[in-house]
């Protein structure tokens, strides 16, 4: 490293640390754009690929208030996924090349969407600990220091958390309902909260990133702190909705004024993240059968932007 991109990194480190806020054409080391370009592109494609699970139940909402609560939800996810997509793109990575890594496996996307929706509650408790474990996440990005992903953001985490009400009047209805529906419920819970709590992602001394993105103010709290928040916020809802969270070492610490909870499968949670999931190969194949159909779109859109141009390049001569 030359002498002036030492001072320039410190002069950069200065702005971090002064709260300022980075934007696109501002001088930023080569690794904070690639940090970046690899979280936000991994968020974005969470979200596009998180719409799979719940669109399987969009043909068989149990009413049509449900169908058109879960149609919005599912259409926000995508919104969220194109603010996201051009956030990273200010970054000078293409939508093209961020797709072709979702589409050829070679990019992450969160782990939770790789678990099957199995019955209606499985939206519910999509929306409550899912949609629950993001805000909690993404509340802290709203402040992070890259301002293209900030300022998303904050819109998002506005949709997320009526997601997460959704979600949880689903599990309200179900919970206090007949027998075979608080069951459904239950089951839900028990296969998606430790899942959910692996949203977080790995233990802090084995995530590799942390450390230099809490320094760069990209994460504000590490994956531990937000795993327990999420954990401590949760618990009362799920005692409101008289179902057990399926952990035998769950229990209120005094001392710590947080809950102790057990051991995580870290090695589920690799084995899933390296593309060995219950559905990993199903949402690949999803998406990519999505881009193949979808090309006539492209082309018709392209077709009409190049004609525009064109009128307007004569229009000029
Ligand atoms: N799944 O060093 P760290 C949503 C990877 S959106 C898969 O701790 P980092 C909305 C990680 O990429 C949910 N991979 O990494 C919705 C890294 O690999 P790499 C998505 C994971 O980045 C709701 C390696 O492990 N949210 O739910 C996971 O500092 C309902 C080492 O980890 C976001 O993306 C995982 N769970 O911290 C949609 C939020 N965890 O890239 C539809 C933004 C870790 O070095 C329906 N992202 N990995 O090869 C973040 O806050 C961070 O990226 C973390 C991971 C906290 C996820």
């Amino acid at each position: 490293m030359t002498q002036k991109e030492i001072s320039l990194e410190e002069q950069f480190q200065a702005r971090i640390d002064r709260g300022e806020s980075i934007e696109p054409k501002d001088w930023m080391p080569e690794k904070y754009r690639k940090t970046h370009i690899r979280q936000i592109s991994q968020h974005a494609h969470s979200e596009v690929v998180g719409m799979l699970p719940e669109g399987n139940w969009i043909t068989r909402t149990p009413n049509l208030r449900r169908k058109v609560g879960l149609l919005a939800k599912v259409q926000d996810e995508a919104g969220h996924g194109l603010y996201l997509y051009s956030a990273a793109e200010t970054l000078g990575i293409s939508r093209d090349e961020m797709f072709e890594q979702l589409h050829t496996g070679k990019a992450k996307y969160s782990s939770i969407f790789n678990y099957p929706t199995l019955s209606w509650a499985d939206i519910g408790t999509i929306g409550w600990l899912v949609d629950g474990a993001a805000i909690i996440n993404q509340v802290m990005l709203t402040r992070t220091s890259f301002g293209p992903y900030a300022r998303a953001m904050v819109r998002i985490c506005k949709e997320e958390s009526f997601h997460q009400r959704q979600g949880y009047e689903i599990m309200i209805g179900l919970s206090h309902g007949t027998p075979e529906q608080k069951e459904m419920a239950q089951d839900a819970l028990n296969r998606f909260w430790w899942p959910s709590l692996m949203m977080f992602g790995p233990k802090d001394d084995e995530s590799p990133n942390t450390e230099m993105s809490v320094k760069w103010k990209i994460k504000r709290k590490t994956n531990d702190e937000l795993r327990q928040q999420f954990i401590d916020i949760t618990i009362p809802q799920a005692e409101y909705l008289g179902l057990t969270v399926p952990d035998p070492d769950l229990k209120w610490n005094e001392e710590r004024g947080h809950y102790d909870f057990g051991a995580i499968d870290w090695d589920e949670f690799w084995q899933v993240v390296k593309g060995n999931g219950p559905c990993n190969k199903e949402r690949l194949a999803a998406r990519n059968k999505a881009w193949d159909e979808g090309a006539w779109v492209r082309d018709a859109a392209l077709a009409h932007a190049e004609k525009k141009a064109s009128k307007n390049v004569s229009k000029v001569a």
